[in-house]
């Protein structure tokens, strides 16, 4: 409640389920991503809630973008509690037919992006000494599979960033948390949502128990599985 967050990929899957479940428990809500229709259509769904969310189109592999976010959120709102790096992107394929291009698209989106925009939000956050910095990961960043070598990579090194960070922002009471969710279901990496998975509003309800857990409290790793298949949820 009345806490002031950014979250990137706000245009749809889980981000969008993080901007719906925060702005519901009545939070401010920066929501960041390309398409700014979505975007659009994410506020209009909102209802009465709308007022609270606020769309940005930006490509987060932008230094610029992510200063001038963290500016203008700062301008708005005073302050920002939540930073989620939630943008993310997937390209499958064996590491003799990935193109050049897919693997450098997955390192700029899901590890540079969010080295960018926690480093434009951490000033801030040092200075009040207080503030949650959400990764959104994946068991990709804790195991590998074939296909997976550029995905699996681009999360493992965002795992490195999150545990490096957590302990050089821990003098300062920040928290840094990565959240690591298997399959979900949305279209994700161009593939139809699978039956096996996890809903993007139960990533959004761990990041929200994540963030409303008491200051004392980090969560480092969280990792998270679907129990039984779609159709039996
Ligand atoms: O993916 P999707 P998810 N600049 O494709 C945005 C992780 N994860 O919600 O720019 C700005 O529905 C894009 O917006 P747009 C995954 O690695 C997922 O499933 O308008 N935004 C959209 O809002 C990722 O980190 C699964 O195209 C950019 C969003 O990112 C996170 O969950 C499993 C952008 C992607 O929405 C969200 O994925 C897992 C850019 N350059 C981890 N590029 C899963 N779904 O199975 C992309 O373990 N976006």
């Amino acid at each position: 409640q009345d806490k002031v967050a950014i979250v990137t990929g706000a245009s749809r899957g889980i981000g969008a389920a993080i901007v719906r479940t925060f702005v519901a428990e009545g939070a401010q809500v920066v929501g960041v991503a390309r398409s700014g229709d979505a975007l659009e259509a994410l506020r209009a769904a909102l209802g009465e809630a709308a007022s609270r969310f606020v769309p940005r189109v930006a490509d987060v592999t932008s230094a610029a973008a992510a200063r001038d976010v963290v500016r203008e959120t700062l301008e708005r709102f005073g302050r920002i509690d939540i930073l989620v790096n939630n943008a993310g992107v997937g390209h499958f394929a064996p590491v003799h037919e990935l193109p050049e291009a897919a693997w450098d698209e997955m390192m700029a989106v899901n590890l540079k992006a969010p080295f960018l925009w926690s480093q434009a939000v951490l000033p801030h956050m040092m200075e009040r000494r207080d503030g949650h910095i959400i990764m959104i990961s994946s068991v990709a960043g804790t195991t590998t599979f074939v296909n997976g070598a550029g995905y699996c990579a681009s999360k493992w090194g965002l795992m490195a960033l999150a545990d490096t960070l957590r302990q050089e922002v821990r003098p300062y009471e920040l928290r840094v948390t990565a959240v690591c969710p298997g399959s979900v279901q949305t279209h994700f990496g161009g593939t139809p949502p699978r039956d096996y998975a996890l809903r993007p509003e139960d990533v959004a309800h761990t990041v929200l128990e994540v963030a409303a857990a008491p200051r004392r409290v980090i969560y480092g790793t969280v990792i998270m599985r679907p129990l039984v298949p779609a159709d039996q949820q």
